[in-house]
């Protein structure tokens, strides 16, 4: 096992990594930027290293920064947590040419799956139902009017390097086609300095259901269950639960059963989660693999009773899984958790500062993952997440009851948050009876 692990993040994921390494007896080193001296991350890890300015691109995102920071230290491996690093094939691998061992998949792996296309390509090959569309990218207008006539309008064209919805346009009628195709083309150009652009059937009023994967590197994979992740705006995720109030035992059990064989025919490794659009008839489709742990990973460890971190940590390390997992893994009872962000509850602006005040919620079902504490400050520079909010029960029902009761106690001062908003959310008959899909949020914004 790993002696010292350095995380390559900040916030609420660095003190999540934190937590498990305590737990299994590792050594922990922080890197942090100039914005970020007084964060817990700092505080709570045995050692600290400051990486540079606050902006990101010189600090997080910063690879030489990083890799200096873990050989002055000594660590034996990075965990890169969500976002900055944490799907960049290239550090992945200075990692490994460093002799530091990067905790998630194998670098040709996070590579094959940040290209939407090839990922389609390879899940496709492994079995799993994909997305009527395109067999590679559009070379010319010709061909996406081609492609298009044969699959049927509406279509959605999609950036191969695509991210946040960027690059992505709904083309209804052939007309439209050409003039999309060059926008979305130089959307994804300026955006990933790649403008390669696939076309796919465009699924009306989809559910986001996605399926968490751990894979060891003895070939052994086990899936923990789908998360409902519908409730979005402007592809942020706003809430996410688990199990998803669309998908059966039966069908849980066949997605179980071919994404197991698809994971290992890519030879995928690590914590990951694969993506699927369910249509209004609740057929299943891939979109996309995350080769890291999400955000809302917590939802997940609720109902299985799996700490997903702790395993991608000894799967790293080498360990079987059926050393990780001793017993089969079941579904009890229901989650959900709320993406307490800094930001303007009207108007979704950022809205950083000092919290003045701060209650955190507890008692029974109530798990809070937050970097926050009293007189911290919400630096402008990175995402807004500022709490997560997860509470357990025994059903839907009694999980959403106690998420508003926690959100009554949730007390956040200086700063303004999405408190209230996730509040009216949960209070929502519409919600409330599980029929939602990603356009849930506009159709509830307009409500009001
Ligand atoms: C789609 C789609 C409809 N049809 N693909 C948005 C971001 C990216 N992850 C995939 N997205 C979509 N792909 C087809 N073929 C609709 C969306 C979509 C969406 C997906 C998940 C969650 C929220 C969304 C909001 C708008 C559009």
């Amino acid at each position: 096992m790993f002696k010292k692990i350095l995380i390559a993040n900040r916030g609420e994921i660095a003190l999540r990594v934190i937590c498990a390494c305590k737990e299994l007896g590792i050594k922990t080193v922080a890197v942090y930027s100039e914005a970020d001296r007084h964060s817990l991350h700092v505080r709570f890890a045995d050692e600290a290293v400051c990486i540079g300015p606050a902006k990101s691109a010189r600090s997080y995102l910063d690879i030489p920064s990083v890799i200096s920071a873990a050989e002055i230290t000594n660590v034996d491996a990075i965990h890169p947590g969500y976002g900055f690093l944490s799907e960049n094939a290239n550090f992945a691998e200075v990692c490994e040419t460093s002799g530091l061992t990067f905790i998630g998949p194998k670098p040709d792996v996070i590579r094959t799956m940040g290209s939407k296309q090839l990922a389609r390509e390879a899940m496709a090959k492994a079995g799993l139902p994909i997305v009527p569309g395109s067999a590679g990218i559009v070379e010319s207008p010709e061909h996406g009017l081609e492609t298009a006539a044969k699959i049927g309008y509406p279509v959605i064209l999609k950036a191969t390097a695509g991210g946040g919805g960027r690059g992505m346009r709904v083309v209804n009628e052939a007309s439209e086609l050409p003039g999309m195709l060059a926008q979305a083309q130089a959307e994804a150009g300026g955006a990933f300095a790649c403008p390669d652009v696939y076309v796919e059937k465009y699924i009306r009023k989809p559910r986001h259901i996605e399926f968490q994967v751990l894979a060891d590197q003895h070939g052994n994979v086990e899936i923990l269950g789908e998360r409902e992740c519908s409730i979005q705006r402007r592809h942020q995720k706003l809430i996410e639960e688990s199990p998803s109030p669309r998908v059966s035992p039966e069908l849980r059990q066949e997605m179980t059963a071919r994404l197991k064989v698809a994971m290992k025919e890519v030879g995928y490794t690590n914590a990951g989660t694969v993506e699927f659009l369910m249509d209004e008839d609740g057929s299943l489709y891939f979109i996309e693999v995350n080769a890291r742990v999400q955000v809302e990973h917590p939802v997940t460890e609720l109902v299985t009773g799996i700490d997903i971190v702790k395993a991608q940590i000894r799967i790293a390390a080498g360990e079987p899984l059926s050393a990780i997992l001793t017993e089969p893994v079941t579904i009890r009872g229901h989650a959900i958790e709320c993406r307490i962000n800094a930001e303007n509850p009207d108007t979704f602006a950022p809205s950083a500062g000092r919290i003045t005040g701060l209650n955190l919620p507890g008692g029974i079902g109530v798990r809070v993952d937050t970097w926050a504490y009293t007189d911290c400050v919400v630096p402008p520079y990175y995402d807004s997440l500022v709490a997560k909010l997860i509470c357990f029960g025994k059903d839907r029902s009694e999980a959403i009851t106690r998420s508003l009761r926690a959100l009554d106690m949730f007390i956040v001062e200086g700063i303004h948050t999405s408190i209230p908003l996730h509040h009216r959310i949960l209070s929502d008959p519409e919600f409330q009876s599980g029929d939602i899909d990603t356009g849930y949020i506009a159709r509830f914004l307009a409500k009001k």
